[in-house]
């Protein structure tokens, strides 16, 4: 196999984790490119589950290097956390196989805090972050007064980094936001610790993944988020901050675009979203509440209820074209098992007449509605196929069905959280 990108070609949370646990055996080095600890990727193996939030998905395998990229914000008390609790765990023996980048920006206690208090200002403006800072985080990056890495394992450049955003960041706070103002000592103290802890996982990690292409090692790049939350390609505002699309996995890890040779674009077999913006398919009848129940769509770092709709071929045909998808994964399948009758959006209307395209204005987005085709449900347990022709006649219809709308190949199925419930087709 080459080196692939997997991203998330809808709002996230469409199993990457899983997918990308899959295409480890096929790789040697796994690498997250963006986002941070917002993140949460579920992989369940033999019955047990892992939730990780920064460690690339790959970290289950052994003999396979993990590798944090520079396009990541990382919380390191977050990170050690994980550490730790994979070390616990007997799944992380070898420190060797987990690298970040000297690069990477640092979420402070300050981004946090700001994150947190916007939110609760902003009304029914509200985005709906997880909280984690990683708005805040990015906007010191682009502003160009973040700390990275390589800051804070130098005591002098850190101590002027953070005296200088801690004279700005308290003015927000208390002045903006009337939060209470942050210590610089006790920040001081606390990172300058974790610095210590991160030091051996610490490196260059572009030059080491250049180093590797030359010597013929296969790279797969793991997207957070999903297409739409792409800050410059989704439902702006209601996004992420950073580019969750494939072309985020150049600028995230240092890789050049001739180096990357598919694309996969994981979606559910219907929508989900956590967060606010519009969601043309949303179901907010006894249907929605079927598809959280059954399909367990809450968040896997605040547990928030997701909100639950229908397939939107909109949305993947838009998620093919931005990211050039080479195929799509096809996940949650089996949570479509009771359904008498199954919707899928074909398009959309705006003020009555069709739409070819995705918007990009938000204010017409908002008011499209969807245009949906009935397709029969196979109302049986699916769980168990292995192979696509083990799959009901109508199940495989739809998938079919959804791989001619979204005009991109499905290459892989995916029947149940495990390992094993997967059906690679191609
Ligand atoms: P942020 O925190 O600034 O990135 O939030 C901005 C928007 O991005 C959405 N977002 C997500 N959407 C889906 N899944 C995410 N990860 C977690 C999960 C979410 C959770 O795996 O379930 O546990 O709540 C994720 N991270 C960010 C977010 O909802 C905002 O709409
Ligand atoms: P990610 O952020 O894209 O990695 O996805 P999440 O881990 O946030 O959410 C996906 C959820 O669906 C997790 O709980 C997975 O264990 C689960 N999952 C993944 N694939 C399947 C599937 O095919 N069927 C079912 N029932 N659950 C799945
Ligand atoms: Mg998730």
């Amino acid at each position: 196999m080459a080196n692939v990108v997997v991203v998330g070609a809808q709002w996230g949370d469409e199993g990457k984790g899983k997918v990308v646990d899959i295409y480890t055996e096929h790789a040697d080095d796994v690498v997250r490119y963006q986002g941070g600890n917002n993140a949460g990727h579920t992989l369940v193996v033999n019955g047990e589950k892992t939730v990780l939030h920064l460690i690339p998905s790959g970290i289950l395998h052994k003999g396979k290097r993990c590798i944090i990229g520079n396009g990541v914000v990382l919380d390191p008390e977050v990170f050690i956390m994980e550490i730790n609790r994979l070390k616990e765990k007997g799944r992380l023996q070898d420190d060797s196989a987990l690298l970040v980048s000297e690069s990477v920006h640092i979420i402070m206690p300050y981004h946090k805090m700001i994150d947190i208090a916007r939110e609760a200002k902003s009304g029914d403006k509200k985005i709906g972050t997880t909280g984690r800072g990683i708005g805040p985080t990015y906007e010191d990056k682009i502003g160009r007064r973040g700390i990275r890495l390589m800051d804070l394992l130098d005591p002098v450049v850190f101590a002027r980094k953070l005296r200088e955003n801690l004279e700005e960041k308290n003015f927000i706070l208390e002045k903006m936001l009337g939060e209470a103002p942050m210590s610089y000592d006790e920040i001081y103290a606390a990172y300058s610790g974790y610095a210590e802890t991160l030091r051996k996982y610490v490196a260059n990690t572009s030059l080491i993944l250049s180093k590797d292409i030359k010597a013929g090692k296969k790279l797969l790049f793991e997207g957070a988020q999903g297409t739409l939350l792409d800050v410059d390609h989704g439902t702006y505002p209601f996004v992420t901050s950073s580019s969750t699309c494939s072309g985020g996995s150049c600028t995230g890890s240092g890789v050049s675009p001739r180096d990357i040779h598919e694309i996969i674009g994981i979606s559910k077999a219907y929508v989900t979203r956590v967060g606010s913006g519009p969601f043309p398919t949303e179901l907010l009848d006894d249907d929605g509440e079927k598809l959280r129940q059954t399909g367990g769509e809450f968040g896997a770092t605040t547990g928030r209820p997701r909100r639950c709709g229908w397939f939107d071929a909109m949305v993947v045909r838009f998620a093919v074209q931005v990211n050039g998808l080479t195929g799509i994964a096809l996940t949650k399948l089996d949570v479509l098992n009771d359904f008498d009758t199954i919707k899928v959006c074909t398009g959309y209307t705006y003020e009555g007449k069709p739409l070819e395209d995705l918007p990009a204005n938000l204010a017409i987005f908002e008011k499209c509605q969807p245009v949906y085709e009935e397709i029969p449900g196979w109302k049986s347990d699916i769980r168990g196929a292995r192979r696509f022709e083990d799959l009901p006649e109508k199940a495989r219809q739809y998938v079919k069905r959804l791989e001619e709308l979204v005009g991109c190949p499905i290459v892989l199925v995916s029947v149940g959280p495990g390992r094993d419930e997967t059906i690679t087709i191609r």
